[in-house]
């Protein structure tokens, strides 16, 4: 897969280059190009933004910069760069879904929400193009006129207000790049994690066995794999319906009995409730206090 990210903070980006992605791209499965917005710019002060047409606070980006960059990303990718035919003809040929043009994100809260749905949809894709606005966002025509050589898509991390696009594009390029079939290196690791299968992960624990007088529960030390996972299942019922109600409300009809056993039963929430074990004998209970 090939990403290509503009900013005017490209060093946001510099993340990227550890850890799974940063081996992705060493091991030649992601090709991830930063550009600097401001390269794009022609005025000795290389000015990025201006004020809102209507009034308002705060400032808008340019436009212009903007074409700049992102034909240079066509460019790049040999790819056509946009003409005004172009975005007529791809507007008047409805069975053109856009297949084989590059997405270009468009981080914003205005925009639809990333999901792990969505994260696997975009891994499968040859080329996605990130644009990270700031300040009041990016002139509206960028996006109108993308839509000649790009499927856009305004994407939103969720219901909160980040100050540019910078961070939003940080975590979509994790969620998709560990995606990419070969960057997890044990693909099952992907199987059982949270949203996989519309439940939170259950809880894990590793050694000591007791833990400052916490006892990891006994089902995971007897061998017992049917019991070990229906002790997984059942938390993971009980932890996404205290969490996540929203989640346990979509899963409804995919629910067996046992499940709705494990969810209609406080029994279940009652002997695995988190809270201290009794003390260990020798343990000075005024240290914790
Ligand atoms: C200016 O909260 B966000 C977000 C906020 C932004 C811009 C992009 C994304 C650009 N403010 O996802």
């Amino acid at each position: 897969m090939r990403i290509d990210v503009v900013s005017i903070f490209p060093e946001y980006l510099d993340a990227l280059g550890l850890s799974l992605i940063g081996k992705a791209r060493q091991d030649g499965l992601l090709e991830l190009n930063v550009r600097n917005l401001r390269d794009f710019t022609t005025d000795r002060h290389r000015t990025v933004d201006d004020t809102p047409y209507g009034g308002g606070a705060g400032m808008v980006m340019k436009p212009e910069p903007w074409a700049l960059a992102l034909e240079s990303v066509l460019a790049g990718a040999g790819h056509s760069p946009a003409t005004a035919e172009a975005t007529e003809t791809a507007a008047e040929v409805p069975e053109h879904d856009g297949a084989g043009r590059p997405v270009l994100i468009v981080p914003s809260p205005a925009g639809e929400v990333f999901t792990q749905s969505m994260a696997h949809e975009l891994a499968g894709e040859e080329h996605l193009v990130f644009a990270c606005g700031r300040y009041e966002g990016i002139d509206e025509r960028v996006m109108e006129w993308a839509a000649g050589s790009f499927r856009v898509r305004p994407v939103s991390l969720g219901d909160y207000v980040l100050n540019g696009g910078e961070v939003a594009v940080l975590a979509m390029v994790e969620a998709i790049g560990r995606l990419i079939p070969g960057v997890v290196g044990n693909p099952e690791s992907l199987v059982e994690e949270s949203h996989s299968d519309g439940l939170l992960e259950y809880p894990v624990y590793t050694k000591p066995s007791v833990w400052r007088g916490r006892q990891v529960p006994d089902v995971l030390l007897s061998g017992n794999h049917a019991r070990i996972a229906r002790f997984r299942r059942d938390e993971q019922l009980r932890r996404t319906a205290e969490r996540r109600p929203d989640l346990i409300e979509a899963l409804a009809n995919q629910l067996d009995s046992a499940d709705r056993a494990a969810l209609a039963d406080p029994a279940t929430a009652e002997h695995t409730a988190a809270g201290p074990a009794p003390a260990e004998p020798g343990e000075a209970s005024e240290a914790r206090s």
